[in-house]
């Protein structure tokens, strides 16, 4: 729970439109299938009713908007009758080759005052079509959420399907202080040892910003940030101004992890923000780079370019 899961699809949207917030905030299974000339995103809000066996009698239409924004998301997400949406429109970062690529955010499963979270969230892991988990851990509370019992579930699910595999995001690194010894490599070893002991044989796990990422893709694309992520961006800059987070990448082969530095044009460009604040246009495009994003971003499509599901 709070981990960053809806945060991580925002970034690769690079705009806020799943709702994210400091508390148990995703309460409906959102699926997102991206359509890579589709400018808009239309839904359709359901009821779904996890357990029983055919899917087509288990959803209940109740909403349809041609034009999604985040304010009816985040309506959808309050109402207590629709936990499932489906979204259609381009993922910018995420391109189909012979299938569509869909990605699906999950509510926490770990949330204490409401279990059906849980059950929306382990019925989407056992129904089986999907090819691909990314399980995002949250890098400032390691050893403290429990979800072992849950990490085991997922490993027995993925040994009954080898064309299915995880991938472990550590999300939040941008607030790890590393000269208060809070080593992100050595964070990513002991989250691989943890791992190999619940069973998942060689874990990938990249560590990564999503908040940062977000942020900066949001400037490119000129939506407005608020004096706290205009702070925050800044700080980002001048904290993740290298490749560590790549470099600190477990088990992700070369051939994924040598992805193209952002180009450096020749003539940079200011973008002005907001009172005053102007940062170059190749500094947002390094943070985007060292966010470690555009590495998940390449595995994806490596991925499901190469796997037929
Ligand atoms: N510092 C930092 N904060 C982040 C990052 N990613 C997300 N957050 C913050 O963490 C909080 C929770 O983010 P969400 O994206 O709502 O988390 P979630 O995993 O979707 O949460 P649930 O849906 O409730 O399970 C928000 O306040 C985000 O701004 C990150 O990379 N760095
Ligand atoms: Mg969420």
């Amino acid at each position: 729970m709070s981990s960053g899961k809806s945060t991580l699809i925002n970034s690769m949207l690079g705009k806020e439109l799943l709702h994210c917030a400091n508390e148990a905030t995703t309460a409906t299974i959102t699926r997102i299938h991206n359509k890579d000339q589709q400018n808009n995103f239309n839904g359709s809000a359901y009821n779904f009713e996890p357990i029983k066996s055919n899917e087509k009698a288990r959803l209940k239409f109740l909403d349809y908007k041609s034009v999604i924004d985040s304010e009816t998301l985040k309506k959808w997400n309050a109402d207590n009758n629709i936990n499932y949406i489906s979204l259609t429109g381009n993922i910018p970062s995420i391109k189909n080759s012979s299938k569509h690529i869909v990605l699906y955010d999950s509510p926490g499963p770990n949330n204490s005052q409401d279990n059906t979270h849980q059950d929306l969230t382990l019925n989407l892991v056992s129904d089986g079509r999907y090819g691909m988990i990314i399980y995002v851990l949250n890098a400032t509370q390691i050893g403290i959420n429990d979800d072992k019992l849950f990490l085991s579930q997922i490993s027995q699910v993925l040994k009954t399907d080898k064309h299915k595999n995880i991938i472990f995001i550590l999300n939040k690194a941008d607030v790890l202080d590393e000269e208060k010894g809070e080593d992100i490599e050595i964070f990513v070893r002991n989250i691989a040892s943890y791992l190999k002991n619940i069973g998942f044989i060689n874990p990938s796990i990249i560590p990564v910003s999503a908040l940062s990422a977000l942020n900066a893709r949001k400037v490119l694309n000129k939506e407005p940030l608020t004096r706290f992520e205009r702070n925050l961006l800044q700080q980002n800059i001048h904290n993740l101004d290298d490749d560590r987070l790549i470099r600190a990448s477990y088990n992700i082969s070369d051939e994924v992890k040598t992805i193209s530095l952002p180009n450096t044009e020749k003539k940079d460009m200011s973008i002005t923000i907001k009172d005053g604040l102007e940062i170059s246009k190749s500094k947002i495009n390094q943070l985007i780079y060292f966010s470690g994003i555009p590495l998940l971003e390449n595995i994806i499509n490596y991925k499901f370019q190469k796997t037929t599901l």
